[in-house]
């Protein structure tokens, strides 16, 4: 029987154990470039068999929150390759998690002041992260507004370019952030889109931009280097859907024959319970979707896990357990859980801005 501690093959990365470093927003890329402080945080994490970065915007457009990275300027490519070879050098592996936030954003954020984008004119009743000489301050998104059809090829390409710039960048590969109430999201989603045209209405158009985005990136990169991140009932960032199990399973059954390297689902609302009375969902049925389509990915699952529930989900045939906040807080999670602890607890207070204080301050075992 397998165990957290057993390697794994996840499409072309070969992992030297079960356990991943969830994607984590950290705000403290300033001018989206990422810093040398960054690469010592990610290297003191290398242990994990995969970590995944913060997410990392594909475009200015995509970019939602203050001194989040990009991976769209030479700049950028150049600071994530300072990351990728600290990494890499630690014996460690990273791939990036390319993101668009549609409408959640701002327009002090966007290029020229814009509005952001999104599926459908609707505001997201959330906030983002602005930061200010007085600190992270919390601010409304922005009205959105609607794409216009003709934009979705450019957007579509902006993905397949930040893939390429990935692996420019000296990552193992990319996750496609398709969750938490972001772009991809918007678009699968009834509560965000009401479009009429070939990107609305029906599960078959909800999924086109998801279904677009991933062919563009595993054909300019490959599928083995491409994992995708769904959230089918986060409340994340106002977001929801009418009817999310058969959505999702048209989603996982069209991933299925891809040869992707992981599926990674978040169960439940995003940082906080698993379980949602008012939007129930069968994780399992949706993991016997995807293999029952073919699908060979890994199969990563995420939110609230500790040792004893993520040695349940390995044995119960999950190939991955991406942890988060028990990440930011503890540099070394893999002795740690191996020990059975004890464990940091990550200070909130520290999670988005600031520098080294809880960041690349925790202390290690025995430290
Ligand atoms: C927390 C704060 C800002 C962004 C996500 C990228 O929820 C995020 C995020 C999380 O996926």
């Amino acid at each position: 029987m397998s165990s957290l501690f057993d390697p794994v093959q996840a499409g072309s990365l070969s992992l030297a154990n079960r356990i991943v470093m969830a994607p984590l927003t950290r705000n403290r890329a300033p001018q989206a470039v990422p810093t040398p402080l960054m690469a010592t945080y990610y290297t003191q994490r290398a242990s994990a068999g995969l970590l995944i970065t913060e997410a990392t915007a594909i475009s200015h457009q995509g970019q939602g929150y203050a001194d989040v990275p990009g991976l769209y300027a030479p700049e950028q490519i150049a600071g994530w390759q300072g990351v990728t070879a600290a990494v890499h050098a630690a014996g460690g592996k990273i791939v990036t998690q390319l993101w668009h936030v549609g409408r959640v954003s701002h327009t002090s954020l966007q290029p020229g002041g814009g509005a952001p984008v999104a599926p459908s004119a609707i505001a997201a009743k959330t906030k983002t992260v602005l930061l200010t000489p007085e600190g992270p301050t919390f601010v409304d998104t922005s009205t959105p507004r609607a794409l216009d059809i003709g934009e979705i090829p450019g957007i579509v390409d902006d993905y397949r370019r930040a893939a390429l710039a990935a692996i420019e960048a000296g990552f193992d590969g990319v996750e496609i952030h398709a969750a938490n109430g972001y772009l991809i999201d918007q678009f699968l989603k009834t509560g965000a889109n009401q479009r009429s045209d070939a990107y609305g209405g029906t599960i078959d158009n909800r999924a086109r931009l998801l279904r677009e985005v991933t062919t563009a990136i595993t054909g300019a990169i490959g599928a083995g280097k491409v994992g995708i991140r769904l959230s089918p009932v986060t409340p994340a960032n106002d977001i929801v859907d009418a009817d999310p199990q058969p959505l999702f399973d048209h989603v996982v059954r069209f991933l299925a024959p891809l040869g992707l390297a992981y599926v990674h689902i978040i169960e439940g609302s995003t940082g906080g319970p698993r379980e949602l009375p008012d939007r129930p969902f069968d994780y399992a049925a949706l993991r016997a979707a995807y293999r029952d389509a073919g699908g060979t990915g890994a199969w990563m699952v995420n939110n609230g896990y500790d040792l004893a529930l993520a040695e349940q989900a390995v044995t119960g045939g999950a190939d991955l357990v991406a942890f988060g906040r028990s990440y930011i807080a503890n540099p070394d999670l893999v002795a740690r859980l191996r020990a059975g602890g004890p464990f940091n607890k990550a200070d909130k207070n520290t999670f988005y801005g600031g520098g080294e204080h809880g960041y690349t301050d925790y202390p290690t075992l025995g430290a």
